[in-house]
């Protein structure tokens, strides 16, 4: 059921770093064709340097750890590839079926597998208007039960940004800027709230993993969260004022559960110009050329 590619069991087994990439940015979080492009651009970052990328989806009810060029086509686009949540990771592979793994599925798959560092765009959470729709990700409950390392730029700003944070410490999941004493915002470099605890290079981060092993307590995440350099951030007021337009559309169009992620970062992809998508991209290369670096540190021990 779980099929660890060649090379992402070659590289573990010799200690080699390797960083898990998830799959659900591909298939539903960005535009077409461009998905396939940035899928595969990831890939070659994680590669420059120096560790080995290992995509995350489950194709035909098989979950992939690394996959191979005409797997991640797949994943890019094939018409009906499922959103996976840990949740439907059984049923998908009970069934047979196909689909693209959020960071919860990710990270439960990469656990499996023995990948330590995940990178991802932006880490789901608490939606607005928790307390009628009680959206909250199952991203937070599994990084409370896992230990991963997960490098992002800070969860998706279409959020409650500190309902989320407040979850994430009642969940007890560890939460660190990386260069920074603010919490970043996705698209923007600071979504306005700060953290508690700043970690200034890959060898700390590595040194924070350790120190999570050997003080034992349940197995839960370190998020570390790395800011898209400013100048490559989305203009704040074009942001606030499209984002008001995209939650308005998702009430009025009556899009719940699953469908609300996607649903708003294509409203944004196309009131922007673009716009969204240059930002979104430019931190999650960040991100997934940090995972690397913390892997590699990781690997070193
Ligand atoms: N970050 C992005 N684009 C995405 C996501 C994150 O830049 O599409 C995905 C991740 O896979 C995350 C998921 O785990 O959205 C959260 O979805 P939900 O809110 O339905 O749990
Ligand atoms: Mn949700």
């Amino acid at each position: 059921m779980l099929m660890v590619s060649e090379e992402v069991r070659e590289a573990l087994a010799a200690r080699r770093p390797v960083v898990a990439l998830e799959s659900t940015i591909i298939a539903h979080g960005l535009p077409r064709p461009r998905n396939l492009q940035v899928a595969l651009e990831l890939e070659d970052a994680v590669r420059e340097e120096g560790a080995v990328p290992a995509t995350i989806a489950v194709l035909d009810g098989r979950a992939h750890v690394g996959l191979g060029k005409e797997q991640v086509e797949r994943v890019a686009k094939e018409d009906g590839i499922r959103k996976l949540g840990h949740r439907d990771l059984a049923l998908a592979a009970a069934t047979g079926a196909s689909g693209a793994t959020t960071v919860s599925a990710t990270a439960s798959l990469a656990s499996l597998a023995g990948v330590r560092v995940l990178a991802t765009g932006g880490l789901g959470g608490v939606h607005r208007e928790w307390t009628v729709t009680q959206d909250e990700s199952a991203d937070l409950g599994l990084l409370a039960r896992t230990r991963i390392t997960v490098v992002c730029a800070g969860v998706k700003s279409i959020l409650d940004v500190p309902a989320t944070l407040q979850r994430l410490e009642t969940l007890g999941v560890a939460v660190a800027g990386y260069r920074t004493d603010r919490f970043p915002g996705f698209y923007l470099s600071d979504s306005g709230q700060p953290v508690d605890w700043t970690l200034e290079s890959p060898a700390q981060v590595a040194e924070v993993m350790r120190a999570q092993d050997a003080l034992r307590g349940p197995q839960s995440a370190l998020i570390v969260a790395n800011p898209v350099p400013q100048e490559e951030q989305l203009d704040p007021g074009i942001h606030a004022r499209v984002l008001a337009d995209a939650l308005r559309a998702c009430e009025e169009e009556g899009v719940t559960g699953q469908a609300v992620t996607p649903f708003l970062l294509d409203h944004l992809v196309r009131h922007t110009d673009g716009a969204s998508l240059s930002a979104n991209l430019a931190a999650v290369r960040g991100n997934v050329r940090l995972a690397a670096r913390i892997a590699a540190a990781w690997a070193e021990a």
